[in-house]
């Protein structure tokens, strides 16, 4: 009888300020969805944080304001596993063993390290270079089958699955032998694969939130304008000014989707009333389709006051408490240690390294 590695939610959210509507509809609100059918790991990656310079005391308020965001947006911290990746070493170490798998071909294609490093690419960490593989780590170390993510990450689960996939080639026998493998099948080869080859999961009408001042661009935590993007602690006041200033054309709303082709603007915030609403575009479109943006933004703009005021109170009466939320973190980290101990001691195992089991 084949066995199969059993599903898993894995994801995670960097503790870089300015946690914003996009990480919120793009991400978090699917981790919380995806609590009811699954076993999920969430993961405020503070070890990816540093790629980038980040002053001490803001990483460590971030790392706690993540966490309130996460359980303020209805994240179970007592069923499912909530926790900051620098507690479990394990990231680290199955990191390195997949700098050594990983090919730096592979790494040279990822777009968001050539966004990211800008034209003083020499001047860059090794770890922003390298962070696909710490993110692979993140993944693989809880043999995680499937992570909610925004669109932009596609490319590093791709990468991910290819990781995952070379390991198994590399190691079939190996694996084979120690029985530690499940019948997979690589193309037209049956392997036996220590890793899942993990699905993104992506999609909806908020998969790729764009910039409040520029629909061509995503909505980002570093983009200088504060009036590109809606902050989950905004308050009423803020949002409305926001949107009010939001990007748009002369035209009023069309009536169907096709309509919204070639207008990125209005085409973004269609997509976040629809998110907001837990719908679609074509419903959001017969209702305000012919519609002004002078009547179609108050109504974005009362229902994001509506969805975001909840989440922004309660996250502000959990951050008053930083010793309650270090322990729902510190309390994580040990559930989550027990499980990527494990995957690291068979994986150096696989590999042939000497006392993998203590
Ligand atoms: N604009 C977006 N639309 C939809 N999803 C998004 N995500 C990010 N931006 C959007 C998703 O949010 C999750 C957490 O992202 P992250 O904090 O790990 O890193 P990021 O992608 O670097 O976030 P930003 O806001 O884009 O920051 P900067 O400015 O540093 O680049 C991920 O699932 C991501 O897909």
């Amino acid at each position: 009888m084949s066995q199969t590695i059993p599903e898993r939610v894995f994801s995670g959210v960097q503790p870089t300020g300015n946690l914003h509507l996009g990480n919120y509809l793009g991400a978090i609100k699917k981790f919380v969805a995806l609590q009811e059918s699954h076993d999920c790991i969430y993961c405020v990656v503070d070890l990816h944080a540093i790629t980038v310079w980040q002053d001490p005391d803001e990483l460590a308020r971030n790392i706690r304001e993540v966490t309130a965001a996460f359980i303020a947006s209805g994240i179970d911290a007592e069923k499912h596993i909530v926790f900051n990746q620098s507690q479990v070493a394990a990231h680290a170490e199955l990191a390195w063993i997949f700098n050594c798998v990983a090919r730096m071909g592979w790494l040279s294609r990822m777009t968001q390290f050539k966004e990211k490093a800008g034209k003083n690419r020499e001047n860059a960490s090794v770890g922003l270079f390298s962070y696909p593989n710490l993110m692979a780590s993140d993944i693989l170390v809880y043999r995680a089958t499937h992570v909610p993510v925004g669109e932009d990450q596609k490319q590093h689960l791709e990468l991910t699955r290819d990781i995952a996939q070379k390991f198994n080639n590399d190691y079939s026998d190996r694996i084979a032998q120690l029985g530690l493998g499940v019948p997979m099948a690589v193309g037209d080869e049956a392997v036996n694969g220590y890793f899942p080859l993990t699905e993104p999961v992506i999609g909806g009408p908020a998969a790729r939130v764009m910039s409040l001042r520029d629909g061509t661009k995503k909505m980002s935590k570093s983009d200088p304008s504060d009036l590109s993007r809606i902050v989950m602690t905004d308050d009423a006041d803020t949002i409305t000014k926001k949107f009010r200033k939001a990007k748009t054309d002369p035209d009023a709303l069309p009536s169907e989707v096709e309509g919204l082709q070639g207008r990125p603007e209005a085409d973004n915030l269609v997509g976040l009333y629809a998110a907001l609403s837990e719908t679609d575009k074509s419903l959001v479109l017969k209702e305000f389709g012919g519609s002004e943006f002078s009547r179609f933004k108050p109504a974005l703009t009362e229902l994001a006051v509506e969805k975001i005021a909840p989440i922004a109170d309660t996250m502000r009466r959990l951050q008053a408490d930083p010793a309650e939320i270090d322990a729902v973190l510190s309390k994580g980290a040990e559930r989550a240690r027990e499980i990527a101990n494990g995957v690291v001691a068979d994986v150096k195992e696989i590999v042939g390294f000497v006392g993998a089991r203590g």
